[in-house]
């Protein structure tokens, strides 16, 4: 299993410079073989007839649909469905959990939109918004990182050639970095300021040193919730076009969903299913990341979803996303318990060191604000898997094998 993992790595994901290939075959479902000790009627009993319908689905090889989706969030059965879940990770992956030696970096809070629920972005009138300058951003960064993730502020000033030319002078000075950079909030806004098409920003960006992009900017695929929370920010079709572009163009993409608020289980499902078509259509989605609301200072909700829910988020988004490899526990916002957790119930990566996060911070994460190697490999240890070690295109660094010596073993 683990070399059926690395092969796809390898041959499917990328080529020596990046050169993503988003072929329908790299993402498709792999197909369930009933393999004797699933859980269901062969393996582990399941205490509720809709996880034992979905276990028998999973067996024959059939898509779970909207009803299934919806039957697991609503199960008690917890353990069960984090075992129907991590089956299903391991066969893609085997014991094995991603992460990467990676920074934030939040090139300006300065934001145009006025999302309810954010506490990260200021007003352009607000005094206490911040600007890196293109130095600052290098001063953040080192060799020895293997990705670094931009998100910013829509700012007021800033023209698309700055937002050009930050990528263009990290690709200059750290060649072997991979840039993880926009949400498609951000690319729609470039194409807006500069009156240019999405396929010209994102192909200049292409040109400047772009790799990837990540899945920020997605929250719930409802109307009823843009209407409350972030009205003046793209909605879902603009969300998918946006990433079916750059599949089409081979920058590989993530995404997310904004969850614990406001949004009912019945969008969290529609959701996902939105995302496996748009997989279907124009595959590039490399990972999902579910991102457990930080109730900050929004006023929105008085407390986060909880463990259980994060757990049951996390199992349902693996089980119902077939044809998107990776499932991350995003550990800036889960926590690192219940992100290690999550490791067993479907996600098969941690993300990484991250070391400046703003966004979940502004709005009173608990927790700090980077992890260092050691622990992350500890934490994916703890929960019984092995870790590796990618860049964000997911090639290997590096296999930390088990016992084997000076690869990092801390107690957790
Ligand atoms: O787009 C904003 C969300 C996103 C809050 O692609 C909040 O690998 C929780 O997208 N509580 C940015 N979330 C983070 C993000 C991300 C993170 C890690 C990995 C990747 C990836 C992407 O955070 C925003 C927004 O959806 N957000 N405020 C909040 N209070």
């Amino acid at each position: 299993m683990a070399n059926q993992k690395t092969d796809r790595a390898d041959d499917g994901v990328h080529s020596a410079s990046t050169g993503f290939q988003a072929t329908p075959t790299n993402f498709r479902a792999i197909p369930a073989v009933a393999t004797p000790g699933r859980p269901g009627r062969a393996g582990i009993p399941l205490a509720d007839p809709a996880l034992d319908r979905i276990a028998r689905k999973l067996d024959r090889g059939d898509r779970l649909d909207f009803a299934d989706g919806v039957a697991a969030f609503h199960t008690n059965d917890l353990a069960g469905l984090g075992s129907l879940a991590d089956r299903e990770k391991s066969r893609r992956f085997g014991d094995e959990v991603y992460f990467v030696l990676n920074r934030q970096i939040n090139p300006t809070n300065a934001c145009v939109l006025d999302c309810r629920f954010c506490d990260y972005a200021k007003r352009p009138s607000d005094v206490t918004h911040y600007a890196l300058t293109i130095d600052e951003i290098l001063g953040r960064l080192s060799p020895e990182l293997r990705e670094v993730h931009i998100v910013s502020g829509l700012h007021h000033e800033w023209r698309f050639a700055h937002y050009v030319e930050i990528i263009r002078q990290i690709r200059r000075a750290f060649p072997d970095i991979t840039i993880k950079a926009w949400t498609a909030v951000e690319i729609d806004f470039f194409a807006k300021i500069e009156k240019i098409s999405v396929e010209e920003v994102l192909s200049t960006m292409q040109d400047a040193g772009l790799d990837s992009m990540p899945g920020g900017g997605a929250e719930v695929f409802s109307e009823r919730v843009r209407q409350e929370l972030f009205r003046h920010k793209i909605g879902a079709d603009r969300w998918l076009a946006i990433h079916g572009i750059a599949h089409r163009m081979g920058i590989p993409t993530n995404a997310t969903l904004l969850y614990g608020h406001i949004e009912t289980i019945e969008e969290r499902v529609t959701h996902l299913l939105r995302l496996r078509e748009a997989e279907e259509t124009a595959p590039g989605f490399l990972a999902f990341i579910p991102l457990a609301f930080q109730v900050g200072h929004s006023g929105i909700v008085e407390r986060p979803a909880g463990a259980v829910d994060d757990l049951k988020t996390l199992a349902v988004s693996r089980l119902l996303l077939d044809n998107i490899p990776h499932i991350k526990a995003y550990w800036v916002m889960l926590g690192e318990e219940t992100a290690s957790l999550g490791l067993n119930f479907g996600a098969d990566d941690m993300d990484g060191t991250v070391q400046e996060e703003k966004i979940a911070h502004a709005a009173l994460a608990a927790g700090p604000l980077g992890i260092a190697r050691e622990r992350l490999v500890a934490l994916i240890r703890g929960a019984g898997k092995v870790p590796v070690e990618r860049d964000a295109l997911y090639r290997i660094i590096r296999r930390y094998e088990r016992d084997a010596p000076g690869n990092g073993m801390v107690r957790p």
